[in-house]
């Protein structure tokens, strides 16, 4: 048997993050083959590399949303894993503005075609410290993401505090959607997983659908208004540049897109994340929060004179071409100030 876990979630939230913790504890604690399918709307690669590279077998989805215009690819993608890697647990990772009921209804079509799998319940992310901004700013689409879900999952409570403000926000989900069970978890410090871990392993869901619910396939892009852009290219300097250097470089370049994206529309909602490479390393860089500044995962890179990097922004409120804009300029502007040549190997000239 095969168990497939969709881990959905609002741009941001932690779904990549909560996917490889989880995805590494139940493969130490139990031994179970585990795989993982990262989708992502835009057309480069950041949260995939980043699984890659934690060392678990993943395949990615680019280029759109599973939940819509790939949901055909995502069921070819499930036989192509099990095909390859035969797991035992299959992750899912759906883009952040995609709705769990579509993606559950391509899980459908999957279990026409291959015996064997298995469903355990829709695990919607809620991102805990920027509860109350969605809800206020983004009300619409996010209780929608949420009222898809099994178990409601309150993400990064390290953040949170646990007396006054993560009660409040358990009080307002059991509200808002009557669940079987809200969990909170911090992949910082690791509460909530072994819960999580149970919840998931044990849990199995029917996937009996209404043919109302299957009929309606509303594309998550136009639906969430978020609009996206990305970039994947070369960075060279003409100096050796330390690693610690290379990390405040792209810090700087997407806190300098956040702040920009914030003053054309007074808002930021949404995820700015990158990806870098070098010389068989990699980290990742993430903006969720322009207040609270960027978020570095793994080690510094070595020192070198040339490194890869995919960026990738959603960000609601904004159309696409905008905030292609926005990040053209930018790049541009941090190759003037640090003397880098950069070549873009996703659009060559
Ligand atoms: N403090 C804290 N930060 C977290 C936690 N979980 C995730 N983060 C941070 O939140 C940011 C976004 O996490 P991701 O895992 O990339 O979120 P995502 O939902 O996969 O994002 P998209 O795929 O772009 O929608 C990163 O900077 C993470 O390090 C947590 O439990 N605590
Ligand atoms: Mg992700």
């Amino acid at each position: 048997m095969v168990l497939i876990v969709q881990i959905s979630g609002f741009l941001g939230s932690g779904k990549t993050t909560t996917i490889i913790k989880l995805a590494t504890a139940i493969h130490e604690k139990t031994a179970a083959r585990v795989a993982v399918i990262v989708n992502e709307i835009g057309d480069v690669d950041v949260d995939g590399e980043l699984v890659k590279s934690s060392g678990l077998y993943s395949k990615r989805l680019l280029g759109g949303c599973i939940c819509c215009s790939l949901g055909k690819d995502l069921v070819s993608t499930i036989k192509l894993v099990i095909e390859e890697f035969n797991p035992e647990i299959l992750f899912v990772e759906p883009t952040g503005v995609a709705l769990p009921s579509q993606v559950k209804s391509y899980f459908v079509q999957a279990s026409y075609i291959l015996s064997g799998l298995e469903f355990s319940p829709i695990v919607t992310l809620v991102d805990g410290p920027r509860f109350k901004f969605l809800l206020r700013d983004f009300r619409s689409f996010f209780t929608k993401q949420m009222r898809d879900a099994d178990i409601l999952v309150v993400t990064k409570i390290d953040k949170l505090d646990k007396k006054f403000e993560l009660p409040l926000i358990i009080s307002s989900l059991r509200e808002m959607h009557p669940v079987e069970r809200i969990i909170s978890i911090s992949s910082v410090t690791g509460e909530g997983f072994d819960e999580l871990m149970q919840s998931v392993i044990s849990g199995r869901i029917s996937l009996a659908m209404e043919l109302n619910d299957m009929a309606e396939k509303a594309d998550s892009l136009e639906g969430s208004e978020v609009g996206s852009a990305d970039f994947y290219g070369n960075f060279r300097s003409e100096k050796l540049m330390d690693g610690n250097e290379i990390r405040s470089l792209v810090g700087e370049l997407l806190a300098k897109i956040g702040s920009s994206c914030k003053r054309s529309n007074g808002n930021f909602i949404g995820h700015i994340k990158s990806y870098v490479s070098t010389k068989g390393s990699g980290f990742k860089a993430s903006l969720v929060d322009v207040s609270s500044g960027v978020e570095f995962t793994r080690d510094v890179p070595p020192n070198t004179d040339e490194f890869k990097v995919s960026i990738f922004l959603a960000i609601s409120g904004f159309n696409s071409k905008d905030l292609e804009n926005i990040l053209k300029k930018k790049i541009k502007k941090i190759g003037k100030k640090y003397d880098l040549l950069i070549e873009d190997l996703h659009h060559p000239n």
